[in-house]
């Protein structure tokens, strides 16, 4: 599915909708044991294999009926992986001058004396419809929050992958019926129509408006692809969930690294891929 057109750069000024706001600060305030058991957010990794919302279409899991064009990949990284993305990113890559991050003018940041000099193999697993040529390391503990926000700045319409390692957090995406085009309806027979069903009548009256948003819960492993009409929507991460960092990354970058052994254990990292230009 090809992406409308990006729309202006001036975009990036815009605010988000109202009812993206208002999804994104009840999930900033909601206790972490209530969002276990909440029925609007789409867990993968807790859903039942015969739940309707999950349509396995080898191996990507479409979801284009309420966002069009967004793909989630759950567990696509295993974990060897996901710890020798994190040395590489964060020991590497982030060591490099020109690579500067915000904290870098406050702090002086150590890095460990042989930088890891493992490749991001993972770069061959992703989607092929994205040429890497820019990436955000986005950083967060529990209690950090992404607020709703389009990406406008990028020439190219390809689509957007985010790759999550550590901490499980809240991710929420979607249009502006104001601005956006509605979705195309797709035949019953398309694995297209794994659209995940309203929960409640407040999700069908909204759904009905053509306020369609998607909450996710996000696993350390889990790649997202905003590709058509999902690469202009609006999305943030009101949550980072504490205490759910898996066993395998959460002792990165591991014993041997004094104080910084076990950092990730309260950690998210997300690795944003995009393509600048076509
Ligand atoms: O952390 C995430 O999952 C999303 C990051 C994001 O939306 C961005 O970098 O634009």
């Amino acid at each position: 599915m090809a992406a409308p057109e990006p729309p202006p750069l001036s975009h990036a000024h815009h605010t988000a909708p109202p009812h993206i706001r208002a999804i994104h600060k009840t999930y900033q305030k909601l206790p972490v044991p209530a969002l276990a058991h909440d029925r609007h957010i789409l867990d993968l990794a807790a859903a039942a294999a015969d739940t309707p919302a999950r349509q396995w279409h080898a191996p990507h899991l479409k979801l284009v009926g309420y966002v069009p064009g967004l793909q989630i990949i759950p567990s696509l990284l295993p974990p060897r992986t996901q710890r020798t993305l994190l040395s590489a990113l964060l020991h590497k890559h982030l060591s490099n001058p020109e690579h500067a991050t915000n904290l870098h003018p406050h702090y002086t940041l150590p890095y460990p004396s042989s930088p890891s000099s493992s490749d991001i193999k993972t770069a061959s697993s992703l989607p092929k419809t994205t040429t890497p040529q820019a990436a955000i390391t986005n950083l967060y503990s529990p209690g950090d929050t992404l607020a709703p926000h389009r990406d406008v700045s990028e020439a190219s319409r390809a689509p957007l992958v985010s790759v999550s390692v550590g901490c499980d957090a809240v991710f929420v995406i979607g249009l502006d019926p104001a601005t956006d085009s509605p979705p195309v309806p797709s035949s019953p027979d398309s694995p297209d129509s794994s659209a995940p069903p309203p929960r409640n009548p407040d999700a069908d009256a909204s759904a009905e408006a053509g306020e369609r948003v998607l909450v996710l819960r996000v696993h350390s492993g889990d790649v997202v692809v905003m590709g058509g009409a999902s690469r202009w929507a609006w999305h943030s991460v009101p949550r980072v969930v504490a205490g759910s960092c898996p066993g395998y990354v959460a002792g990165w970058p591991g014993a041997g690294m004094g104080e910084w052994a076990g950092w990730m254990g309260g950690k998210r990292v997300n690795l944003n891929v995009r393509q600048m230009w076509d």
